[in-house]
C-alpha cells in the first residue's frame, strides 16, 4: 500500500480550494472543504483506480456485473479514507489546516440511490468485492434524485427531494467515450440480411437515448483494489438537427429529449412493492440494455469468440428488476453476432444467475403484455420465443399436469412474469437466508426446484464490518483491536476472540461503557434532530427500518400503549426506563404505513409529555433514517427489534448490524434471525411468536380469528380501543383504518401479519429484556456475545461463496508502480 504523504495532502487541500473556489482554506465554507477533501483523496486513489483495472486486463480475468436498481452507498468519503488505513494521517493532516474531519465528513450528502435492504446489500457487496480483491462492476442508475428526504410535519411524514447532486459529485468520473445507444418503442421488421441470406429482425422509428456512464471508485481495505461502481445518465441524441424543417423530425427530436430527461429523474421510493409504471420498465430496460452492451464490447475488445464470453462474465441479477438482461443479451447474440437460438441460449444460460429477495407476493414484477411489446418489442419477441420453448420443456417433464405450464411459463395471463424469466434463463437462484430459501424450494418456488432442483442455493446475505464497526463505531472498533489484534477487519471470524473476555468484569465494564458514550452520542444527535431529551441510562430499544406491515412497527407502538397502560395503572411498578427509538420511511403512497408513522409521533406526544410516568417511558421518531445516521444509531443500540411475521422477511440486515454492534435482539424465528439465534445460542437472544411453519399454515387453513382475541384479551382490547377513542388523537378517525385491518382487515383477511396473535408472546419476550438488563453482569456479557459470535455475518464471507460457487472468480494481486 502506497503511504500517505501528510504534508503532500495538505498542499493538494490547499490548492484544490483555491482551483475550485478561488479560496483560501480561511474562507472556505464547510461544504467547499469537503470538496476539497474529497478531491484530493480521489487524487490519491486514482493511481490504484488505474493499476486495478490494467492488473485485470493483464490477467484477463473473470467478472461479475452486479446488475442492480439500487446501489445505497451512504457517504463515501469517511469509508474511502478508513479503507486507505489513512485515518491517523489524514486526520492529523486536517487538524493542522485548522479543521475537523468530522465536519468534513458531515458536509457529503448520502448517495441513496435505493430503497433499503436490497439497495444496502449491493452496496456492502461491493465494498467486499474489493476487499477480497475480485473484479467486480455494480451496474446502476444515476438517478438525479434519490430516496426522497423525510420530514415530519405534525407527526406527518412530508416528502422532500433529495438533491444530491446540487454541488457536484467529486469521487464521480463522468466516461462520454463508453457511451451507448438504447433504443426504446417502434417496430420489428424482418429484412434479408445480404450476406448470411438469412433472417434479420431489425427495430425501426424507435426513439433513443444516448447511455452515458459515470465511474464512482469502490476502494478495498489496504490491498490497492479499486472496483468501478458504474452508474447511467441518460442524454439526448443528437438528433436536433435544426437545419431540417422536416416536422417529423423534429417532433421527434422533441420526444427524445423528453425521454432523456424523464428516465433518470428519480428512483421509485417503493419498497417491497412492484409499481407497474411504464417509467419504471424504461429504467430497467436503459440500464441493463447500457450495462450489457458495453460489457459485450469489452469482453470482444480483449476476445474473438463471443461464444465463450460466460468464461469471462458473469451477470448477477439483484432481484427480478434487472431480468430483461438475458432478453438484451439474446438480442446481442442473436440479431447482432448471428448466432443460432439454441447456442445463444445456451451462452445466456451459462452467464446470468438470479437472487430472490422477497416472497411478499405484492413486490413480485409482472408486466402487462400491451405496456411490454409496445415499449419493447424486439426483447418482447424474444421473450415470447423463450417462453414458447420453455412451456414445451414444461409440457415435456409434465405431460399430464395442466397446471405446471398455468404456474410455471413467462407470459401468462396477459402478463410477463420477470421471476420465471429470470430462473428460466439463469444457471442459478439463490434465496438470501437458509429460511428464505427452504421457503422458495418448498413453497413459492417449489414447482421450479422440482423441474430444476440445481439451480437452487443460498447465499446468507452479510454486512460490511467496515463501515458498520470500523467506521461507524471507533470506541468499540477500538476496543476489539486492542484485546485481540486487527484480523478481524478483514476475516470478521477472529471476532470470536472476543468471547473469552465476556467472564472478565474489567472487559464488561469497558464494552458497557463503551455502549454508554455511544448511547450519550445519539442522544445527542436526537437533542439536536428533534428536540427530546433522553435519558443514555434508559434502556435503548431500537426499530429502524423501511415502514412495512409485515415488519409490524405497529406491534412494536401497540406494546408501548400497552406498557403506559401498566404504568398508569400502577405506577410503583418496577420499571426499568426505557427508550423506544424508531427510524423508517414510508413509501410516498403507502397510506396505512403513513398512519403507522403518525401513531407512533401521537403516541410519543402523549407518553413524553406525561410527567405522572417520570420519564419511565420515552419514544422517539428519527426523522429521515439513512445510511449515515444509521451508523449512530447502531453503536448505541441495546435491543435490536426484529420482529417481522415469520416467514416475511427474507433475511434482513439491519439485524446484522445490531448484532456486530452488541445489541441483543429481541426477534421471530423469521430471516436471517434464525442463523443469528444459531450462532449466538437461545439463551443471548429473545426470541418470540409463531413459527414460519405456524404462520404459513394459518394462511393455509384460515383458522386464524383476531376477534377472538380482541374478546378474550382486556388488555389488548384496551390498547385497539385507544385508537379509536381519542386517547391519542382528536380526530376518532385517525387511526380507524389500522384499527380496521386488525379487526376487519380487508378482503376477509384481519390482522394479516398475527399482530394480536404474537402480541402476549411478544409483551412476554419484552418483560424477559427488561430483567435481564437489570442484571448488569449477565446483560453485559450477552451483549458483547453478539458482538463476538458475528462472525458469520460479515458480507466478505458472502461473497467469498457467491464468487466459489456461482461466479467461479479467482483472487487478483494489484501492485501499484508509480
Ligand atoms: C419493485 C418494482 C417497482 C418498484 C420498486 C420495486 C422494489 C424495490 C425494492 C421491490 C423490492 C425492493 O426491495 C426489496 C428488498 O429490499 N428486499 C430485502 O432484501 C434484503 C437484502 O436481501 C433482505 O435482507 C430483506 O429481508 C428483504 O426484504
Amino acid at each position: 500500500m502506497k503511504e500517505l504523504n501528510k504534508e503532500e495532502f495538505k498542499s493538494e487541500v490547499e490548492d484544490y480550494v483555491k482551483v475550485l473556489f478561488r479560496k483560501s482554506i480561511k474562507e472556505a465554507d464547510d461544504q467547499q472543504i469537503f470538496q476539497a477533501v474529497a478531491y484530493a483523496v480521489k487524487d490519491f486513489i486514482v493511481d490504484q483506480w488505474m493499476a486495478t483495472h490494467r492488473t485485470y486486463e493483464e490477467k484477463d480475468v473473470k467478472t461479475v456485473y452486479y446488475l442492480s436498481m439500487e446501489f445505497l452507498m451512504g457517504r463515501a468519503l469517511g469509508n474511502i479514507i478508513i479503507n486507505l488505513k489513512g485515518n491517523q494521517a489524514i486526520k492529523e493532516a486536517i487538524e493542522e489546516l485548522g479543521l475537523n474531519l468530522d465536519v468534513i465528513e458531515d458536509q457529503e450528502p448520502d448517495a441513496a440511490l435505493g430503497n433499503g435492504g436490497l439497495g444496502r446489500l449491493a452496496a456492502c457487496f461491493l465494498d467486499s468485492l474489493s476487499t477480497l480483491g475480485y473484479a467486480a462492476y455494480g451496474c446502476g442508475i444515476r438517478y438525479k434524485y434519490g430516496m426522497f428526504k423525510q420530514v415530519i410535519e405534525n407527526g406527518y411524514q412530508i416528502e422532500k427531494p433529495d438533491d444530491w447532486l446540487k454541488y457536484g459529485n467529486p469521487f464521480e468520473i463522468k466516461r462520454p467515450e463508453y457511451a451507448v445507444e438504447v433504443k426504446f418503442g417502434g417496430y420489428v421488421s424482418i429484412k434479408k440480411d445480404e450476406e448470411t441470406g438469412r433472417n434479420k429482425f431489425v427495430q425501426e422509428n424507435y426513439q433513443s437515448v444516448l447511455a452515458v456512464p459515470y465511474d464512482l471508485p469502490v476502494v478495498g481495505y489496504n490491498n490497492n483494489v479499486v472496483n468501478t461502481l458504474r452508474i447511467w445518465d441518460a442524454e439526448a441524441i443528437d438528433t436536433f438537427n435544426l437545419d431540417s424543417f422536416d416536422k417529423g423530425d423534429y417532433q421527434k427530436a422533441v420526444e427524445q429529449q423528453n425521454l432523456a430527461r424523464t428516465i433518470c429523474e428519480v428512483l421509485y421510493p417503493n419498497d417491497n412493492h412492484m409499481a407497474g409504471k411504464e417509467l419504471r420498465l424504461k429504467q430497467q430496460y436503459f440500464f441493463v440494455s447500457a450495462s450489457v452492451q458495453r460489457a459485450v464490447m469489452k469482453y470482444m475488445e480483449k476476445h474473438d469468440d463471443i461464444r465463450k464470453i460466460h468464461e469471462k462474465v458473469c451477470f448477477q441479477l439483484n432481484d427480478t428488476h434487472p431480468t430483461v438482461a438475458v432478453a438484451e443479451l439474446m438480442r446481442i447474440l442473436v440479431d447482432e453476432y448471428n448466432i443460432e437460438w439454441d447456442e445463444a441460449w445456451h451462452i445466456t444460460n451459462k452467464t446470468c444467475a438470479y437472487t430472490n429477495h422477497t416472497i411478499m407476493s405484492e413486490a413480485l414484477e409482472k408486466w402487462p403484455l400491451e405496456l411490454f411489446s409496445r415499449l419493447l418489442p424486439r426483447i418482447y419477441q424474444i421473450i415470447e420465443e423463450i417462453n414458447r420453448r420453455f412451456v414445451l420443456d414444461i409440457q415435456r417433464a409434465y405431460p399430464d399436469d395442466y397446471g405446471k405450464v398455468e404456474r410455471m411459463a413467462i407470459i401468462y395471463d396477459g402478463q410477463v412474469k420477470m421471476a420465471h424469466l429470470a430462473i428460466a434463463a439463469g444457471f442459478s437462484v439463490n434465496g438470501v437466508a437458509r429460511l428464505h430459501t427452504e421457503i422458495l424450494k418448498n413453497q413459492e418456488l417449489k414447482d421450479f426446484y422440482q423441474m430444476m432442483p440445481e439451480k437452487f442455493n443460498n447465499k446468507t446475505n452479510g454486512i460490511t464490518q467496515r463501515r458498520f464497526l470500523l467506521h461507524g463505531n471507533p470506541l468499540l472498533a477500538d476496543f476489539v483491536t486492542k484485546k485481540i489484534g486487527d484480523d478481524w477487519i478483514t476475516d470478521l471470524k477472529h471476532i470470536d476472540e472476543l468471547s473469552v473476555y465476556t467472564d472478565d468484569e474489567m472487559s464488561r465494564k469497558e464494552f458497557m461503557n463503551i455502549k454508554y458514550q455511544n448511547k450519550v452520542r445519539l442522544a445527542k444527535y436526537i437533542k439536536e434532530h428533534n428536540g427530546i431529551e433522553v435519558n443514555p441510562r434508559s434502556i435503548f430499544d431500537v426499530q429502524v427500518k423501511r415502514l412495512h406491515e409485515y415488519k409490524r412497527q405497529l406491534l412494536n407502538i401497540l406494546h408501548v400503549m400497552y406498557l403506559y397502560n401498566e404504568l398508569k395503572k400502577n405506577p410503583d411498578k418496577e420499571f426499568y426506563p426505557r427508550t423506544f427509538i424508531f427510524g423508517a420511511k414510508a413509501s410516498a403512497g403507502y397510506h396505512r404505513a403513513k398512519s403507522i408513522i403518525k401513531l407512533i409521533n401521537s403516541v410519543a406526544d402523549v407518553v413524553n409529555n406525561d410527567k405522572s410516568i417520570d420519564g419511565k417511558i420515552k419514544v422517539v421518531f428519527i426523522e429521515n433514517y439513512r445510511v449515515s445516521n444509521a451508523e449512530i444509531i447502531f453503536a448505541a443500540a441495546d435491543v435490536s427489534e426484529q420482529i417481522s411475521t415469520a416467514s416475511k422477511e427474507a433475511s434482513g440486515t439491519g439485524n446484522m448490524k445490531f448484532m456486530l454492534n452488541g445489541a441483543v435482539t429481541l426477534g421471530t424465528m423469521d430471516g436471517a434471525n434464525v442463523e443469528i439465534v444459531e450462532e449466538v445460542g437461545k439463551e443471548n437472544a429473545f426470541i418470540f411468536g409463531l413459527s414460519s411453519d405456524e404462520v404459513i399454515a394459518y394462511e393455509h387453513n384460515g383458522q386464524y380469528n383476531p376477534r377472538d382475541i380482541y374478546n378474550t384479551d382486556g388488555d389488548i382490547r384496551a390498547v385497539l380501543t385507544q385508537l379509536v377513542d381519542g386517547t391519542y388523537s382528536s380526530n376518532l378517525d385517525e387511526f380507524r383504518d389500522i384499527y380496521n385491518s386488525l379487526l376487519d382487515g380487508q378482503g376477509g383477511r384481519p390482522d394479516m401479519y398475527f399482530i394480536l396473535k404474537d402480541f402476549r408472546s411478544y409483551a412476554e419476550a419484552q418483560e424477559r429484556v427488561s430483567a435481564a438488563y437489570a442484571d448488569t453482569a449477565k446483560w453485559a456479557k450477552m451483549a458483547m456475545l453478539n458482538t463476538a459470535k458475528c462472525g458469520k455475518f460479515s458480507s466478505d464471507r458472502t461473497i467469498e461463496e457467491y464468487a466459489q460457487e456461482i461466479w467461479h472468480l479467482e483472487k487478483v494481486k494489484v501492485e501499484v508502480t508509480t
